[in-house]
């Protein structure tokens, strides 16, 4: 009998089996992102995902062993479209597919469902812009969260409306989701605290475009400031309708409208000036030069400037690999304690936790718009 088996040649024989060992040595890491990579805050959850797949595409070209094996990323992006039914079903997903760590998710109202799953499978998230307290007051030790909160930022605002703008009388309006609502009780507790008094309530949601109901009663009420607790895509077409209804009053938010979309989405409403609003982060002056760089090679690669917080996706997905490193496994079990005592240099400054998995000492970047451009007023606690 003739065997037809086709013989390989010594020398492939040996690469092929060298080549069998190399990627027996390989550690193939996937990090999940999840964001709102649809609907009207589309552009602010493709920053996000844009800042993940950076740190990914960095640590492939640049090449991190972890426990000896030379690790490969893999990033499993989702789309959540800002929604908390659509945010569970990305985040079981996630853990269907035996993810390492996530990052994300964008909002405060996705973050909070979702961190309760990755909780139950015991794989580590770290949200780089969910603001809202809550998400790490559940006692979750998967959670952990790279900015500072709607406690911090709407206090912030709130002492600066008081102090720095003089205002006597605010107006309030939110979304009514965990972040617009949260942002806008703390943003009236830090007022309040400074003898502001509050002449109006109003409320809207996320998908809103027509708020001249709102706006007529708020004008009635003469306020000095009117602060928005949501995001960009609705705070845009309000400053549309505030200038078409004559109403000169400053115009506060969060994180959520401190993009750079906002002038675009609203046009030529804006003043000079008129809008004041805070990242939930900031770099102090030694670190100017490495968020610069940052944005500079963001924008060469994906040809669009940073909105808000692909900076801080960047380091979260650099921090989690770092953790990843120190523990020499990629299992979550293994890293997540090294994830909770872990210490980095980013580019958005120092990454600690506290024991909740916030970061210590979170800092904030107050912002204006002049000339059509976002301009920092400064950086603060
Ligand atoms: N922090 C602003 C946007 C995300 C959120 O917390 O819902």
């Amino acid at each position: 009998m003739q065997f037809k088996t086709k013989m390989i040649p010594l020398a492939g024989a040996i690469a092929f089996a060298f080549a069998g060992a190399a990627s027996a040595q390989e550690l193939v890491v996937r990090i999940g992102h999840v964001g709102p990579i649809s609907g009207a805050i589309a552009h602010l959850g493709k920053d996000n995902e844009n800042g993940a797949r950076m740190a990914i595409d960095e640590l492939n070209a640049k090449g991190v062993t972890i426990g000896g094996k030379k690790a490969r990323f893999e990033l499993l992006a989702e789309d959540d479209a800002a929604d908390p039914k659509q945010g569970t079903a990305a985040a079981q997903k996630l853990v269907d597919a035996k993810v390492h760590g996530v990052i994300g998710h964008l909002n405060s109202g996705t973050t909070i469902p979702a961190s309760k799953i990755y909780y139950e499978a015991g794989i580590p998230q770290i949200s780089p812009s969910a603001t809202n307290p809550k998400y790490t007051q559940q006692g979750f030790k998967t959670a952990f969260r790279v900015v500072a909160n709607d406690g911090q930022l709407g206090g912030a605002l709130g002492r600066y409306a008081a102090e720095k703008l003089g205002a006597k009388q605010v107006a309030v309006i939110d979304d009514r989701t965990a972040y617009g609502q949260g942002v806008a009780e703390e943003f009236v507790k830090g007022a309040q605290a400074k003898g502001v008094k509050v002449v109006s309530k109003q409320y809207t949601n996320d998908k809103a475009t027509d708020f001249n109901a709102i706006l007529t009663t708020i004008k009635g009420t003469k306020p000095d400031v009117v602060f928005f607790g949501g995001m960009d895509a609705v705070a845009g077409p309000m400053l549309r309708q505030m200038k078409a209804l004559g109403i000169n009053a400053k115009f506060m938010g969060g994180d959520g409208i401190c993009s750079e979309a906002l002038t675009k989405l609203a046009g030529d409403a804006m003043g000079d000036g008129q809008v004041v609003c805070a990242e939930a982060g900031g770099v102090q002056e030694n670190q100017k030069k490495g968020m610069e760089d940052f944005r500079a090679a963001f924008k060469k690669k994906f040809n669009t400037d940073v909105q808000i917080y692909a900076p801080y996706v960047y380091d979260s997905v650099m921090v989690m690999v770092e953790a990843m490193k120190k523990a020499g496994s990629a299992e979550p079990a293994k890293y997540a304690p090294e994830l909770a005592k872990i210490k980095y240099q980013g580019v958005t400054g120092n990454v600690e936790f506290d024991a909740k998995g916030d970061i210590k000492d979170g800092t904030l970047t107050l912002y204006t718009y002049k000339g059509g451009k976002r301009e920092v007023i400064g950086v603060t606690k």
